[in-house]
């Protein structure tokens, strides 16, 4: 199985590379925004409990996105690989990862990172906001969710290079040239 992480800040672009990654390959998405967004827009017991941290762009608890994960990978133990867009997101997440992966038989296979530079984030989830009018895409928020990706998330890139894991794709261009090149790079 192939474990494939695609990390970056938000707005790199990770979400519209995760979805063409998948469909090439023929891996699992699993993207854990869009899984908290969809408790939050059916009113269920998780999503009234993080609907309130996702819309000040502060990071959902640890337990409960391992939770979720281990529930994900129990589901699709037979897919070929997994495309894992958005988690892990703290280094506690990234060692319980190890950890799941570990008791599956299984490990990380490689983290590839979209490098963009912030103000093209800024301005890509600003559109983002006109476009599809997603509550954490103001510039308050925004603001908010790059503080928690250099404070929190930025050192993972210190752990999966430790690993030799960790690679990166220059994230600003057309998406089909990112794409390709995100494809030499992961090379399965
Ligand atoms: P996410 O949904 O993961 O939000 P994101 O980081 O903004 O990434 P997203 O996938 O949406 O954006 P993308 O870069 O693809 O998380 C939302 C919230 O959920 C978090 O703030 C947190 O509260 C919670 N959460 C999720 N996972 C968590 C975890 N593991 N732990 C704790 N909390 C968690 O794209 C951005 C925009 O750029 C799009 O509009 C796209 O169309 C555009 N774009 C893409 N490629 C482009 C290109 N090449 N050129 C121009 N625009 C492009």
């Amino acid at each position: 199985m192939f474990n494939l992480i695609l990390f970056g800040p938000p707005g790199a672009g990770k979400g519209t590379q995760a979805v063409k990654i998948a469909e090439k390959f023929g891996w699992k998405h699993v993207s854990t925004g869009d899984i908290l967004r969809a408790e939050v827009s059916q009113g269920t017991p998780l999503g009234l409990k993080v609907k309130s941290v996702m819309d000040a762009g502060l990071l959902v608890s640890d337990d409960l996105l391992i939770e979720i994960m281990e529930s994900v990978f129990v589901k699709h133990a037979a897919v070929k690989g997994f495309v894992l867009d958005g988690f892990p997101r703290t280094l506690n997440q990234a060692q319980e990862l190890d950890k799941m992966l570990l008791k599956h038989g299984q490990e990380v296979s490689l983290v590839v990172a979209l490098e963009v530079d912030e103000d093209e984030l800024v301005n890509r989830l600003l559109k983002r906001a006109q476009d599809q009018g997603r509550k954490d895409d103001t510039a308050e928020v925004i603001k908010n969710r790059l503080v928690q990706y250099h404070h929190h998330t930025k050192p993972l890139i210190d752990y999966y290079t430790d690993k030799k894991l960790y690679r990166e794709v220059y994230g600003v261009g057309t998406v089909e040239d990112i794409f390709s090149q995100l494809c030499t790079v992961i090379n399965p």
